[in-house]
């Protein structure tokens, strides 16, 4: 589908461009937009894909003095400086400003689609190779990771260093003080809750950090005989619910600035300190980020004492949902899985297991930026689909 134009007209006193499709739509552009994004090599940089002008040179006040159809596919426009621009039917049709027309770029832009899940998920699975070396599989793998938020990954060798490998199809992982890549086992002298044997209750990974991971990767290398199991739950379905069943509870955890604190040497020394909303929300109240782990909430909690135990008690509210039989799903670990998930949505958490002289129970864990990630799922549709 290829789009064609029918006629082109300045109005309201050449502050906008009028287009009418041959299709019969039409669309409406702000001349100060145009002339923002004149394509020409003085203006934009095609090398960089980048905008060249200057913000100081553009006057937001521009009419056109000139508008002509070159030929059904392509606008050209002379500004009063004598300036020349051309812009592109296809290049106009995908960039129209109706409601719709920009829907549909956000929905491809960035997938912000949500499945939402409770215990009945069908845990979605693929096998790690096909992911590895497979286009349209880790196509499939990425999508299914941004909107459902979990996906494991079947079949990766039972040793360290599969994750970095996952780490190179992607992209990069990201580093932090606990390493490039991080030995979940049970260790004398713990930096972490989460290197012992204990229960972990349902978390994020990482909220004493100011922007924390997006993606995490948990790969099992070896599983303990009893125990163990892994738990994991939708943060956003949770947010839902908690908002409809005690919206003030909602109010105060998405308002709530609380501390995180996480002090220790691992890849490096650290004394980390953040704050941060339990429930992050964008400007329409969607949840879109949940930093929550009991373990790195810090002793010190910088809001009026009066404040303390409503919070807590939104806060249980919160934990309770998040427990609750009909929202949490378990799945016990197999060595050669590879569990990955929405480090800002899914909270997870693991079962106890028995200390032991040995090492019985070894993941290794990684952690990506959703950017990374979603930059490699663009790319990959537009190899696959040239979209
Ligand atoms: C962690 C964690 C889960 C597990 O290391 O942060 O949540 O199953 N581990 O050990
Ligand atoms: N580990 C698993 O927020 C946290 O401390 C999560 C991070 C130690 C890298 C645990
Ligand atoms: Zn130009
Ligand atoms: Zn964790």
């Amino acid at each position: 589908m290829k789009a064609a134009i029918h006629k082109v007209e300045a109005l309201e006193e050449g502050h906008f461009l009028r287009v009418e499709w041959e299709d019969g739509s039409e669309s409406c552009y702000p001349c100060v937009w145009l002339r923002d994004n004149c394509q020409c090599p003085h203006c934009f940089l095609s090398s960089a894909g980048a905008r060249k002008l200057l913000f100081k040179d553009l006057d937001v006040n521009i009419v056109v003095k000139e508008v002509a159809l070159a030929d059904r596919s392509k606008i050209s426009i002379t500004w009063p400086d004598e300036h020349a621009s051309e812009y592109e039917a296809e290049w106009l049709k995908k960039r129209c400003f109706s409601e719709e027309a920009r829907a549909e770029m956000r929905g491809d832009l960035f997938l912000p689609e949500h499945q939402y899940w409770g215990s009945d998920l069908q845990l979605p699975q693929m096998p790690f190779e096909a992911v590895m070396y497979d286009d349209e599989s880790a196509y499939k793998w990425l999508c299914t990771l941004k909107k459902m938020g979990i996906v494991l990954l079947t079949g990766a060798a039972t040793r360290q260093g599969e994750l970095v490998k996952l780490g190179h199809r992607i992209g990069f992982l990201r580093l932090t003080f606990y390493g490039p890549t991080w030995q979940v086992q049970d260790k004398a002298g713990a930096n972490n809750v989460a290197y012992t044997t204990g229960k972990l209750c349902f978390h994020t990974d990482y909220p004493v950090l100011q922007h924390p991971p997006g993606v995490q990767f948990l790969h099992c290398i070896k599983q303990t005989a009893a125990g163990g199991e892994s738990e994991v739950v939708d943060g956003f379905h949770v947010c839902n619910k908690l908002q409809k069943q005690n919206p003030q509870a909602h109010q105060i955890l998405s308002s709530t600035a609380v501390d995180y604190t996480d002090v220790g040497v691992d890849y490096c020394e650290f004394a980390v300190q953040c704050k941060q909303r339990i429930i992050d929300l964008d400007s329409r109240g969607q949840a879109v980020r949940i930093n929550y782990n009991n373990a790195t909430r810090d002793t010190v909690f910088d809001i009026a004492a009066e404040k303390v135990r409503p919070f807590y008690a939104a806060l249980k509210e919160f934990d309770d949902l998040l427990n609750s039989a009909e929202h949490k799903f378990t799945y016990k670990l197999k060595p050669g899985d590879i569990l990955t998930f929405d480090n800002w949505r899914v909270l997870h958490g693991r079962q106890s297991y028995e200390a032991g002289p040995a090492v019985t129970r070894h993941l290794e864990g990684a952690y990506a930026d959703w950017d990374v990630v979603m930059s490699r799922l663009r790319l990959l549709r537009k190899r696959l689909l040239n979209k």
